[in-house]
């Protein structure tokens, strides 16, 4: 037999990395076009984008095999990050720019078009995430990569990403995103990896030969685990990790009953079951839905991932697992893959046959738990009664770790009932369930907030027992986002200057941006000159896309004042409206002295089910409408509500932002990451003091930031005897905009579809406090107008804001991660010669 087929035996130095010169590029290109998808150069441009991403992978194999022998060398430490989203976006740039040859790769196409450009815009985005949590993992998954960590990352390959938001009418309609259809070219599938995994049936317990308990899972309804690979590249530094999604398929077995029973459609049939546990990512955001298919997602991703995981361990370790623990660690993104906790045990005490105890010293050193909200709605339970039927051998093991743990609780605490009730895994009443995140603090021995504010609210508030019983458990990594994508690929000219001034270090290391502080100074005119001219070209840019979404003309000498995030109360898009409504009312009175033109934008998908959220929509839109169509306007104001804002859109919007809108109610947004983007590309934010915000206004200082608004404390103070009504009769401001918005000056011809917005917004038990923020958010925005108006000092506080986001790369989040849960070694990568 050739040894070359045998992938163990391969050799590095086996595998040539193929030259990335532009005249190789542009005859594999052609070679590829022709031989491989059969078409020509004036074919549909989309296999332009297919044919160019599949030279590039070409590029990426050698680097990724070459990683993957490293990964799996004995003794080798490793990371699994395990997530039910990946918000991945677009690829074939990012890769470009990893493996630094975007001008090789732009002179090879010159032939095929002179804007490679518009071939990247082909490329659909991989939506598999919903907002800040999914795309937080596909930072992370670029970052591990580029600090050289060996990290795998573990999600689903959902046939239907994200849902397209269309506008029609003011209203989102929701559309499936089937981002597949036209294959995709970054996954690599895997057949030769299945798992099989186990769902239903019933426990049979038993003694074996030893007289040893054992207990079997049987006459499960099975499916199949098949893996996708999609390589994740390093920047510049020839490591590519493995993002691992699974997609589900009936076993081979599926039909036999049936088939054998003749009815062989039936049987076919059960295939589309399978299927269907991968087919659709769910779109709450921050709210659980309670789906019995759900948790059958997060079952299939936990076990078909420590099914991957045992079969590599057993084949280098053989059954030896005395150093399980030594070398493995998953992060869990949120508690939806808590079910791994549990499988974990199973697998240790129920196949490996280790003893309860041994399995569970490892598995509560393997396990560690990142919680992204402190919204009670996203706290994750599943009834008893479901998990009776659809995992019930992982139940009997859920009140056995309940039961050790409770005891341990009455050690410490005697006689403590309430204090046992309260932090029992399971929750009793009228519909027993499992939470979710007790269970997942339990089971592991890290648990983090995403940013210094909630990391400390969990362990005062959401968590507190736990956090009197565990103080060591608990700890906080403020978030990040990664600075290739988000500066050096969104915003090249930016990139250009900053690294002709200050050298082009800090792409890998973004503490060098600090450099920059130096160019925000008087003396640094010409630099300041140069800055501006590229946001105006960014603005630009942002203008071009807001007229063909939107048909509005956006003037790049407005400020561009921004807020994109998924629509949800308590992130205060409603506050916003309120702003732009007054401005309105002031247009509309002359009281337009000292003015600072505006263009509001305002993006973010609704919850499907979420009736309020999509209201809000609704009636930006309609605000929106009325203020563009208003000759009295003109040119003060523009508002538009932008349709279906995803990571590609963000690549263009916030370079070509002024105003950072980030003005949730405080002590409930976790921490941000928008918040983060818009900063570094020189977006000055008016915010709360929330989340990350916290942490961006300690770094460019108070100067640098425009803060309002109660904070966390004084908000919780203040629930007891909030009063809306009172603050309308005492601001007379506020009074004329809810007036305005009341009068229904807005939907002249819908009467009555913004009462509910309405009466949420007066009641005295509105939990977002959205009228208690309204006058100094007011004053914030004026103060924000004139400062806008001196342009050269509006530039020197965008520098400063670049200049200090370096705390924000999420290169620092996971070195915080790996040094201090992880603990992971760098690999070592051979450079080629
Ligand atoms: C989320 C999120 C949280 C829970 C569910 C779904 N959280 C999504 C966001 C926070 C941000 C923070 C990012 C990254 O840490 O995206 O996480 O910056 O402040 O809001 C969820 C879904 C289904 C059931 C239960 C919970």
């Amino acid at each position: 037999m050739n040894k070359k087929i045998n992938t163990d035996q391969c050799n590095p130095s086996d595998i040539r990395e193929l030259p990335v010169d532009p005249d190789s590029l542009e005859k594999d290109f052609d070679h590829t076009l022709i031989y491989h998808l059969g078409r020509f150069l004036g074919c549909n441009p989309y296999y332009l984008y297919e044919t160019l991403s599949l030279v590039i992978r070409k590029r990426v194999m050698t680097d990724w095999r070459n990683t993957w022998l490293q990964h799996k060398k004995k003794g080798v430490r490793r990371a699994y990050y395990m997530s039910l989203e990946f918000l991945i976006g677009r690829s074939l740039g990012n890769h470009l720019l990893n493996l630094g040859i975007q001008e090789e790769t732009a002179e090879a196409m010159q032939s095929v078009t002179n804007e490679l450009e518009r071939i990247l815009e082909l490329e659909p985005d991989a939506g598999l995430g919903n907002g800040g949590l999914g795309r937080l993992a596909a930072c992370f998954m670029d970052s591990c990569a580029s600090l050289k960590l060996p990290v795998t990352g573990y999600g689903i390959r959902y046939e239907y990403g994200m849902f397209r938001q269309i506008i029609e009418d003011g209203r989102q309609l929701e559309e499936p995103d089937h981002w597949l259809r036209n294959g995709n070219p970054w996954e690599l599938e895997r057949p030769e990896y299945i798992q099989q995994i186990q769902f239903g049936g019933h426990t049979f317990h038993d003694i074996d030969h030893n007289g040893q308990q054992r207990v079997r899972w049987i006459e499960t309804d099975d499916v199949l685990a098949v893996p996708y690979d999609v390589p994740v590249s390093g920047y510049n530094n020839n490591v590519v990790n493995t993002l691992r999604l699974w997609k589900a398929t009936a076993t081979d077995l599926f039909n036999l009953a049936e088939f054998n029973a003749g009815s062989y459609p039936e049987a076919v049939a059960q295939k589309n079951d399978a299927e269907h546990i991968t087919m659709v990512l769910y779109p709450n955001d921050a709210s659980e839905c309670g789906k019995e298919l759900r948790l059958r997602q997060q079952y299939f991703l936990a076990a078909a991932s420590l099914k991957d995981i045992f079969r590599q361990w057993d084949k280098v370790e053989g059954r030896n697992y005395s150093n399980f623990a030594a070398q493995n660690v998953f992060q869990m993104n949120d508690t939806h893959p808590t079910i791994a906790v549990a499988e974990l045990m199973r697998i240790l005490v129920d196949e490996k046959r280790l003893s309860w105890d041994k399995a569970w010293q490892i598995t509560t050193r393997t396990m560690a738990y990142t919680n992204h909200t402190l919204l009670p709605e996203a706290l994750e339970r599943w009834p008893v009664r479901l998990f009776e039927r659809l995992l019930p051998r992982h139940l009997e093991i859920i009140y056995r770790i309940n039961a050790d743990f409770l005891h341990q609780v009455a050690m410490r605490w005697p006689g403590d009932v309430s204090r046992m009730q309260r932090m029992s895994i399971i929750e009793e009443g009228d519909q027993k369930s499992v939470r979710m995140a007790y269970l997942a603090i339990v089971g592991s021995f890290s648990v983090n907030g995403v940013a210094a504010l909630h990391s400390a609210l969990i362990k005062s508030g959401l968590f507190h027992d736990f956090h009197q019983m565990w103080p060591g458990k608990f700890n906080n990594k403020t978030n990040g986002v990664t600075p290739r994508r988000w500066i050096a690929h969104a915003n090249p000219l930016l990139t250009e200057l900053i690294s002709r001034t200050i050298g082009s270090e800090w792409i890998a290391d973004l503490s060098h941006i600090k450099a920059l502080n130096g160019y925000a100074s008087k003396k640094s005119a010409k630099f300041q000159q140069h800055w501006h001219q590229i946001k105006q070209q960014n603005k630009q840019r942002l203008a071009d896309l807001v007229e063909q979404e939107c048909g509005v003309k956006f003037s790049i000498d407005a400020m561009f004042d921004v807020q994109v995030k998924r629509i949800h109360e308590y992130k205060r898009q409603l506050l916003n409206v309120l702003h732009i409504i007054h401005l309105y009312s002031r247009i509309k009175h002359g009281d337009t002295h000292n003015w600072t033109n505006r263009c509001v934008l305002i993006g973010g998908k609704a919850a499907p089910g979420y009736v309020m959220a999509k209201n809000i929509i609704k009636l930006i839109s309609d605000v929106a409408n009325v203020v563009n169509n208003d000759p009295d306007v003109g040119d003060l104001l523009k508002v538009v509500f932008f349709p279906n804002y995803c990571v590609s859109s963000m690549e263009i919007i916030a370079p070509g932002t002024d105003l950072s809108e980030q003005i949730s109610t405080a002590g409930k947004e976790a921490s941000g990451t928008g918040n983060m983007k818009f900063m570094m590309n020189g977006a000055v934010t008016i915010g709360t003091y929330d989340g990350a915000n916290i942490e961006i206004l300690d770094a460019v200082g108070e100067e640098n930031f425009f803060l309002f608004g109660l904070r966390e404390n004084e908000v919780e103070e203040l629930r007891y005897h909030y009063n809306p009504q009172a603050l309308i009769d005492n601001e007379p401001r506020l009074a004329v905009v809810m007036g305005l918005l009341e009068s229904g000056h807005f939907n002249t011809y819908e009467p009555g579809i913004f009462n509910d917005l309405i009466a949420s917004l007066k009641t005295p038990h509105d939990p977002w406090m959205t009228l208690a923020d309204f006058g100094s958010y007011i004053d914030a925005q004026e103060m924000a107008a004139a400062a806008f108006r001196d342009q050269g000092h509006w530039i020197q506080m965008s520098i400063r804001n670049t200049a200090r986001s370096g705390f924000f790369s999420t290169d620092r989040t996971i070195s915080d991660y790996n040094n201090e849960i992880w603990k992971l070694e760098p690999i070592e990568v051979q450079t080629p010669e």
